[in-house]
């Protein structure tokens, strides 16, 4: 992002939360990534990738702008999809702004229309349309998609405080994006210590990039069946001061036996490739070399069982 302008001496001090809301793969993670301008959330190409909501903070002289990233809103298949929808609809009814991410590569669709019937009947909170990967589109499919939007609006009686087009990917009228959000937030100090970007625990963050990592080309179901806890995080005994290492323990949990070798690969392949991926992102996350020791575990069925579900912090 570009370096913020300084704040107007008489604007007075913003802070609030703004959610990001929208279909699976609709851009939201990436769109709070590029916002606050470091991976505070993981992507893939993948549908439902974010699978909790991740916070992200923009600092600005006149203003600190909490993003809140949510999990795709879908037609849940799984408990942990109907989890992962709660956890969407408890969190747009705490923000100060809405903004609701349509990507422009996509005609409006059902999924799209569900949400935005649901954002109808949230009346005190303004809302912001954001046409998103406007980079994948010409400026007459993009101009289309933004009536189309507008309409939709109409339809559903949603009074659009903002229709903003935007591009994470090619860093398009993100800042634009920031200006237009501020303004909807209430006045109030700091929210977050200056310079903190995310207030998610280091091991959560950890377990992310694993799983970002895991999901990388594979495909169909196993992407949903992926899940990825961190047993032990601890500094390595006996190592000198200037020479420290990170032991960290995790586990890549999948549903079924038959899971498990695409995940591992032959010879270990794959898996060994999870691991050096990871670990890069987890070294420069945390700023200190790493021991990652991974592992394949089957939770039977996990995402339709609560058992399982709440084991794996569902
Ligand atoms: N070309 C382009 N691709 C984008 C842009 N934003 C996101 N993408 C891609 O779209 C895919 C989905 O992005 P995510 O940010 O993970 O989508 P999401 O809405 O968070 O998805 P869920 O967490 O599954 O709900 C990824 O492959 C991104 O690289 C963009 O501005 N331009
Ligand atoms: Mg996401």
């Amino acid at each position: 992002m570009t370096a913020p302008s300084p704040a107007a001496p008489d604007t007075p001090h913003r802070s609030g939360f703004a959610c990001f809301v929208g279909r699976p793969n609709a851009g939201k993670s990436t769109l709070t990534n590029a916002l606050v301008g470091t991976k505070v959330a993981i992507t893939s190409n993948r549908p439902q990738t974010t699978r909790h909501t991740v916070r992200g903070i923009v600092h600005r002289p006149d203003a600190q702008l909490v993003l809140v990233d949510t999990p795709g809103l879908h037609k849940p298949r799984t408990l942990l999809g109907e989890r992962l929808n709660d956890v969407v609809r408890t969190t747009w009814a705490e923000v100060d702004v809405i903004g609701f991410c349509l990507p422009a590569d996509q005609k409006l669709g059902p999924g799209d229309k569900f949400i935005a019937k649901e954002l109808a009947s949230i009346k005190r909170t303004p809302k912001v349309a954001i046409v998103t990967k406007t980079d994948l589109v010409d400026p007459r499919t993009l101009a289309e998609q933004l009536i189309a939007v507008d309409r939709l609006g109409q339809e559903l009686g949603i009074e659009w405080a903002q229709i903003v087009p935007v591009s994470a990917v090619g860093d398009t009228q993100l800042s634009l994006l920031a200006d237009l959000l501020v303004p909807l937030l209430p006045e109030g100090p700091l929210l977050y210590p200056e310079g903190d970007l995310t207030d998610e625990p280091e091991q959560i963050m950890v377990a992310e990039l694993i799983r970002e990592a895991a999901l990388e080309g594979v495909r169909d179901e196993l992407p949903h069946s992926i899940a990825v806890v961190v047993e032990e995080m601890l500094p390595r005994e006996g190592r000198p001061a200037d020479r420290p290492l990170l032991d960290i323990h995790a586990n890549i949990f999948i549903e079924r036996s038959s899971q498990k070798g695409i995940v591992i690969g032959p010879k270990g392949r794959r898996l060994k490739d999870v691991g050096t991926t990871s670990r890069r992102h987890i070294e420069a996350l945390l700023g200190t070399p790493v021991f990652l020791d991974l592992h394949v575990k089957i939770a039977k069925d996990w995402q339709r069982d609560p058992k399982q579900l709440r084991r794996l912090g569902f």
